[in-house]
């Protein structure tokens, strides 16, 4: 707030995701509110209570869609409103085309490294530049002056900022790409790889987490397209126009708003195994995820089987709650890990389980955020398996929940988090043998051990928090506005 009103003072922000940050859905008395599990929302949110503006979304809920036939505004949040949430509403040829077809079944497989095939379909494609160009008019109807700050979200938006940018040459378009870039070869296999990447080349600033995903686009640019790239500002030029390639490493609000309210941590270790059934001397393991391919809850079940054939002694004693919020389950590949995690489940407690004890409890369910908050405070490890994550905010937000200075976070090296978090135990989901013997580590860790390794970690959430991510780009893109006043002075 501070910063937009010092360095940005009567800037208009205009933020374009896919998700939207509140859901109201149809209920038999009235409409109920829900927040998504997403990690861009968990990001955003914060960010745009603090500096105002309008979120512009697609609409998602049950409640409104019937009342409305155009786009419309509300103030947000419901409580304590800040800020304006515009809705897009899309149809369903439009969601299934854009979102599920070109976003979550080419995108999304094609920047992860998880072995699922991306298919490529040409009427998707389209359909998803025709929601780009929609939400690129909304972007247009939105703005109050001809040069708003535009924060564009992700995956899903990939050609929207070139679309802007036709629209409203003197936006300063922040584009923020949260899911990995992989290298020029992978990326190649896209059929439309070339009006990709000038899609994003509209942007004054492209973001990513890491500087490996950076240096990732940077070669990709250098393979497909012909421009000019500063390796040394890390800039590409494309007709006169030049974008920053950042990383900016994505975080949480710190505390977080789900920590308010949180009884004591002896009170929810009591409170969780109570609610789940689980014996008081149980150590618990927790997980929490969308339930996708790219989080390797497959594999983390796997290494739970490993680690109980391995050391029998923990039977009994030793449970992975694993919560899975169902997420894009029109999608085959979605539905198919489903049953798999829940077969693979069935046989491991069958294995190592009797009557009483299941090693494995897998609850499908949605959850909300005071909820995930309770369990990570309630339990003794979080595991985060992904085989690929741009960052992972799950891992952030265990090391934010316990001010206890306890518990242990085994964390993959294939999450953009392992970078910040280096006092995790760190793990190659991959590698089973390897998890199964770092659980054993976790759970005989000294207490001393785990405060000085929560410590560093809670230094490096606190300090690194999502304001800071948002600060670091408002202020790069302060530069650029005050660097094009000197060119227009000139
Ligand atoms: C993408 C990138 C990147 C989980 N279950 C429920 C629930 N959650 C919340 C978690 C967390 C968020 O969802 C998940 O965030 P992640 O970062 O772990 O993962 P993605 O959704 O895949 O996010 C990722 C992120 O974007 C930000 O840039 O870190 O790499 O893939 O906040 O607590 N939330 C609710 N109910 C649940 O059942 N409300």
């Amino acid at each position: 707030q501070k910063l937009i009103a010092e360095e940005l003072p009567g800037t208009q922000v205009i933020a374009v995701s896919n998700r939207e940050p509140y859901i109201h859905n149809k209920t038999e008395d009235g409409a109920s509110l829900q927040i998504p599990a997403s990690g861009l929302v968990t990001a955003l949110e914060p960010v745009m209570r603090a500096c105002g503006g309008t979120w512009i979304a697609h609409g998602s809920g049950t409640a409104d869609r019937e009342t409305v036939d155009s786009d419309d505004r509300i103030p947000v949040p419901p409580d304590e409103p800040s800020y304006t949430l515009r809705r897009v509403w899309l149809t369903e040829e439009e969601q299934d085309g854009y979102y599920y077809g070109m976003a979550n079944e080419g995108l999304w497989p094609l920047c992860h490294i998880s072995f699922v095939r991306p298919s490529f379909r040409e009427s998707n494609w389209s359909i998803y530049q025709q929601v780009n160009e929609r939400f690129a008019d909304a972007v247009a109807a939105e703005a109050r002056a001809p040069d708003p700050i535009v924060l564009v979200q992700d995956y899903h938006f990939a050609t929207l900022p070139a679309m802007i940018r036709k629209r409203l040459p003197r936006a300063t378009i922040i584009t923020f790409w949260h899911i990995p870039w992989p290298n020029s070869e992978t990326f190649g296999i896209c059929p439309w790889r070339e009006e990709i990447i000038r899609g994003l080349l509209g942007s004054s600033i492209l973001g990513f987490h890491t500087r490996f995903h950076c240096n990732n686009f940077l070669e990709t640019v250098d393979r497909f397209i012909e421009s000019r790239i500063d390796r040394e500002n890390a800039s590409v030029t494309l007709e006169e126009h030049e974008s920053l390639i950042r990383p900016y490493p994505i975080s949480i609000d710190w505390p977080p708003a789900a920590m308010k309210g949180q009884k004591p941590v002896e009170d929810c270790r009591r409170i969780v195994r109570e609610r789940l059934g689980i014996g008081q001397n149980t150590r618990i393991a927790i997980g929490v995820e969308r339930f996708d391919y790219t989080k390797g809850v497959l594999d983390r079940m796997h290494a739970v089987d490993d680690f109980l054939t391995r050391h029998p002694e923990w039977i009994g004693r030793f449970v992975l709650v694993q919560v899975a919020a169902p997420t894009r389950t029109k999608l085959e590949s979605y539905r198919r890990l489903q049953e798999e995690a829940i077969e693979l489940a069935g046989l491991i407690n069958e294995k190592h389980g009797d009557g009483s004890y299941q090693p494995i409890m897998l609850i499908i369910r949605h959850h909300e955020p005071r909820e995930v908050f309770e369990l990570f405070r309630g339990a003794d490890i979080c595991v985060v398996s992904s085989l690929h994550d741009g960052m992972n905010l799950v891992a952030k937000e265990f090391v934010a929940a316990r001010d206890d200075d306890q518990g242990v976070l085994i964390l993959s090296q294939f999450a953009g988090a392992s970078r910040e978090l280096a006092a995790a135990l760190l793990i190659n989901p991959y590698d089973s043998y390897g998890t199964a013997e770092i659980f054993q580590q976790a759970l005989t860790m000294p207490e001393e051990q785990q405060r000085e390794r929560m410590q560093l970690m809670r230094a490096q959430v606190r300090e690194r928090n999502v304001y800071r991510w948002a600060a670091q780009m408002l202020v790069d893109a302060s530069r650029l506005r005050n660097h094009q006043r000197i060119l227009d002075l000139a």
